[in-house]
């Protein structure tokens, strides 16, 4: 059972289960969760109320959670030291969440860059739905609910953050100190991996290509084949060099990342090398890398109560904090209480 240490800070984060696990989910947020576990009392969540901002099936969506799960756990979180729950299971977030919108303008939410992404191809408002445009304003509920002091995620979500820094600030100058106002972390050195097939842009599990990304649940074949695929370039040469060089530069950050080499040491290694024969070397990289972590997911998936029982375990203790934080608020905003 984890026992939050009064003088450490704390850490949220959430993941959607939207999709498998890409090495981008894993290079760039997964690995920082584990590092961060001695230092910080850490608070992750599999974030299904936002997943569902997005149409999903429900049967995948309910087996997805539970094998995302087991490979958070599989990667390394420790539930010995980290909380690790299913959102929904909280329903905290959905009551602060809810607060929150009464705390929250149209026109702050208009203007977040994610939400204009994902409705630029939409041909009316009739079929964007409502939680897509609110889901800033749940990740606040996420964030607030546990007085949470950093929060590390990928840039994209930088927004996001700034916005329930507002929601805080406003709330707490409204009436009196009531969130800690929480600050972002970018990850200064955490990889970015952009996408095997088009290395200008992230991968993303999302992505409706396959040979894009690369899963963590990947079989070695699947790896090998689709490192070979990965698009580079005309030339010969192997060296790092984002904007002219971009396939070859994103498969040295990926190399650099499952051997826990710098970026020069991995160039250095190559300079000499056929782009054939250095996209094998990546694809064995990865390969060994990931190899731990997937058979020990494979024994996790076998001990459904024993991943469960951290779920139950986390999302109780996650209650807990939460509530103390949600009484406050409704003390705040004036709700009559039987108590
Ligand atoms: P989706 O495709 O559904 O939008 P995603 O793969 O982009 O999902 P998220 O669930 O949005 O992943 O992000 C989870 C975490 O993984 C975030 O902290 C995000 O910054 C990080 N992340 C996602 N993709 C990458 C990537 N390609 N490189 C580095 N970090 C990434
Ligand atoms: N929006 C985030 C996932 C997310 C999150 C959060 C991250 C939901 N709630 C709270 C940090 C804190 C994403 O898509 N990466």
């Amino acid at each position: 059972m984890v026992q939050f240490d009064k003088d450490k800070k704390i850490i949220f984060s959430g993941i959607q289960p939207s999709g498998e696990f890409t090495i981008g989910n894993y290079y760039g947020a997964i690995k920082n969760w584990v590092a961060t576990q001695e230092e910080y009392n850490c608070i992750y969540s599999l974030v299904d109320l936002h997943a569902i901002t997005v149409l999903q099936d429900p049967a995948t969506l309910r087996k997805r959670t539970f094998e995302e799960a087991a490979i958070l756990i599989a990667a390394g979180i420790d539930p010995e030291k980290a909380l690790l729950f299913v959102q929904s299971h909280v329903s905290a977030h959905a009551e602060l969440g809810w607060i929150l919108n009464c705390y929250s303008y149209m026109g702050e939410l208009s203007r977040m860059t994610q939400f204009k992404d994902k409705t630029a191809k939409a041909s009316s408002n009739d079929s964007i739905r409502v939680g897509l445009f609110d889901y800033p304003v749940l990740m606040a509920a996420d964030i607030l609910l546990y007085q949470t002091d950093v929060v590390p995620v990928g840039i994209d979500q930088k927004q996001h953050l700034e916005l329930a820094r507002d929601i805080a600030q406003r709330f707490n100058q409204q009436y009196s100190p009531t969130f800690v106002v929480p600050e972002g972390y970018f990850g200064t050195s955490g990889a970015k991996i952009n996408s095997l097939a088009n290395p200008e842009k992230k991968m993303s599990k999302s992505d409706e290509n396959e040979n894009a990304f690369i899963l963590m649940k990947d079989t070695p074949d699947r790896i090998r084949n689709k490192f070979k695929r990965a698009v580079t370039d005309s030339e010969t040469e192997i060296r790092y060099d984002r904007e002219n060089k971009p396939g070859i530069s994103n498969l040295l950050e990926i190399y650099s990342c499952a051997k826990r080499v710098s970026i020069e040491e991995a160039a250095k290694e190559f300079e000499n090398e056929n782009y054939g024969n250095f996209k094998l070397a990546v694809a064995e990289a990865v390969i060994e890398d990931l190899k731990p972590i997937q058979d020990k997911f494979a024994e996790l998936v076998k001990e459904k109560e024993y991943v469960n029982k951290v779920l139950k375990e986390s999302a109780d203790y996650a209650s807990y904090l939460a509530n103390k934080t949600l009484d406050k608020v409704k003390r705040k905003v004036g709700f009559y209480s039987t108590k």
